[in-house]
């Protein structure tokens, strides 16, 4: 292909992103399925009219905050296995800040987004502008710039020259499993608008491979002779695993060798929860059967996982003398860490490595059957948590066992924040590798509905239940108002608690008594937070919305309307009032939280000397 194109910065890049296919395993998809905005003086002219050019070659979707709309975009990526996200136009000013919150989610998350930020004039003919950060040191300082460390590429676009090579570097950058996350093209405004001749070629149909990294033969080699002689093997399995689809090549490693498989938050859905192989969550808020076998093992197998503090219990629960660890993942800093033996590679492609290395071998039968039986045990404590019969509020183990038994195999169950993300990867019972979705690598309060609506967009096909707190729904509810303007449908269990059950929980393990934890109103007597509860109506406040609101008071009521939700064709909110003191049974493992060292309150003594006994348990990994 020849000659050039004439056509204005904004109009050459949505051409440009709406020509992105990404390839894996002889699949095409699109790499942008649309592109999420708001638009301001920053954009409207320059990406808006662009947008309104392109029409159906990528669709326009209009959101209500900028951070929503990223959290949407990573919510999509996340479903389709990060092959395929949304662009996120903003204006400047606040609208670009906004985005820096969801970025970072999105990178800590690893998952592909692409903001295009407007920014202030290249020209600076009439700075500063409206919104304009004045900095005396420099003109090239933006706000913008915040969105720098939470950006994986990031390239302000001053010239129409500059866009092919920032195009290219952002999508490299996007479709590389090691290296994805955020990536941020900032558009000056007036360099939006201006026209150049640019190659045909630049907006001509290009493919994207996802690459699959085999193995170094001799690191193979090294691994399998150290699961072969390894006495107590366990594989964690990660969200890695389940973006590179190698949920298949696990089971049959696992059924060959017998090895048990524990899940990260990410990883939760590697195995079907009653796999003879599955022993559920680890670590914080693990179950006891995993963290049991996670605290003898002799060998720890990390596929895709990051080894987050909460999965390693903050580096206390692999506690066998001289534990190893194998990292298969295709990011090279995960692979190392732990001193662990770096297997670089696409999961996909090395858990089939490893299943041909390892023909004959196996774990000793006694070790797969105590593992059997004591996931089987937990098994019996989440039925018993299910149908806790609690009064004369319903506990939040026994919502979450309502939701779990009215939501079909595929459907999926969303959340990010508060105390459900913890209960949720304990007592979920996960019957596919797509149907959990629960954002714990930021851990962000406000995702759950705005993520929600990723999922959807992603699998119309499924039902989506998100799961939000009352603290979390008051962050971020208004993208509700962008599901029924798009007639999308998702399910959003609200569950109120007088406030954050979660970190009142974690206040009191600390010794601080909920202090400012619950939504109780200043009381004039003590000039404290513990009046009367705080008189809001939340669902009334989700009707005015746009939503369909079903208020209810007991677990019969909650299964009812959930099933009444499967059958309506727009977007229902189900409110329920939970007990926030009911917990889900207890992990037995620790969390790193570190408590005042000297405080005049006895609880806040009593809580730094537990504190200081657990601190011994943490271990180095060399
Ligand atoms: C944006 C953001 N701010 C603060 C926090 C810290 N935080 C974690 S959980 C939580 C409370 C969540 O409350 P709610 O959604 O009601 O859930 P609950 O704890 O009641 O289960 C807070 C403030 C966070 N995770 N995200
Ligand atoms: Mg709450």
């Amino acid at each position: 292909m020849s000659g050039t194109v004439r056509l204005t910065v904004a109009q050459a890049l949505v051409r440009f992103l709406a020509n992105q296919w990404t390839e894996r395993d002889g699949e095409r998809q699109r790499l942008f399925a649309g592109c999420l905005g708001i638009f301001g003086h920053g954009n409207v002219a320059g990406i808006g009219e662009a947008l309104l050019e392109a029409g159906d070659e990528l669709p326009y979707l209009l959101a209500r905050n900028e951070q929503a709309m990223v959290h949407t975009a990573a919510g999509y990526a996340r479903m389709t296995d990060r092959l395929s996200t949304y662009a996120c136009t903003t204006s400047i000013g606040p609208g670009a800040t906004n985005l820096v919150t969801g970025a970072a989610a999105a990178t800590v998350n690893r998952l592909p987004v692409l903001l295009l930020p407007g920014d202030v004039f290249a020209t600076r003919v009439a700075n500063p502008v409206l919104q304009e950060l004045e900095d005396a040191r420099s003109y090239e300082v933006s706000v913008n710039d915040c969105l720098i460390p939470v950006s994986k590429f990031f390239a302000r676009v001053n010239r129409p020259e500059q866009l092919v090579a920032a195009a290219l570097g952002a999508i490299r950058v996007l479709t590389d499993p090691a290296e994805t996350g955020a990536v941020t093209l900032a558009l000056p405004q007036d360099v939006q608008a201006e026209a150049w001749d640019f190659p045909a070629e630049f907006v001509a149909e290009r493919v994207w491979r996802i690459r699959r990294p085999v193995p170094e033969p001799a690191v193979l080699d090294e691994a399998v002779r150290l699961i072969r002689g390894s006495q107590r093997p366990l594989l964690v399995a990660g969200g890695g695993l389940i973006y590179a689809g190698a949920t298949a090549e696990l089971r049959l490693l696992v059924e060959a060798t017998g090895i048990p498989v524990a899940e990260t938050q990410a990883g939760k859905g590697s195995l079907r929860y009653d796999h003879p192989a599955a022993v559920g969550a680890i670590g914080a808020t693990g179950t006891v059967a995993a963290n049991t076998l996670a605290r003898t093992a002799d060998l720890v197998i990390g596929v895709g996982t990051r080894w987050s503090d909460f999965t390693t219990a903050s580096r206390s629960l692999f506690a066998a003398d001289g534990v190893r660890f194998v990292n298969l993942n295709v990011a090279p800093p995960d692979a190392y860490k732990h001193a662990g033996l770096p297997l670089v590679a696409d999961a996909k492609v090395g858990l089939a490595a490893l299943c041909d290395a390892l023909a004959g071998w196996s774990v000793a039968p006694s070790y797969a059957e105590a593992a059997r039986a004591s996931a089987a045990d937990w098994q019996r404590a989440v039925d018993t948590a299910y149908h806790a019969g609690h009064r004369p509020l319903p506990s939040q183990p026994e919502v979450i066992g309502t939701v779990n038994e009215v939501a079909g195999p595929r459907d999926v169950v969303v959340c990010a924040a508060g105390s459900m993300p913890g209960d949720l990867h304990k007592l979920w019972r996960t019957r596919d590798p797509k149907g959990y979705h629960v954002e714990y690598g930021f851990s962000c309060m406000g995702y759950e509905i705005a993520g929600g609506l990723g999922v959807k967009l992603a699998a119309p096909d499924r039902e989506v239940f998100v799961l939000v707190g009352d603290g979390s729904y008051l962050m971020l509810a208004q993208e509700l108002v962008t599901a029924a303007q798009e007639h999308i449908k998702i399910i959003v269990v609200l569950v109120e608690n007088q406030g954050f059950a979660s970190i009142g929980a974690l206040s009191e393990s600390v010794g601080s008594g909920r202090f400012g934890t619950r939504y109780l109103a200043r009381n004039p007597e003590t000039g404290a937070l513990d009046g009367p509860p705080v008189e809001v109506d939340l669902a009334a406040n989700a009707a005015s919305l746009g939503a369909q609101v079903i208020a209810v008071s007991s677990i019969d009521e909650l299964r009812a309307a959930l099933q009444a939700a499967v059958m309506a064709t727009r977007t229902t909110v189900v409110h329920v009032r939970t007990d926030p003191l009911v917990a889900a049974p207890s992990s037995q493992a620790w969390w790193d939280v570190p408590v005042a060292a000297v405080s005049s309150r006895a609880a806040t003594r009593a809580a730094r000397h537990a504190y200081e006994q657990n601190k011994k348990a943490q271990r180095t990994y060399l």
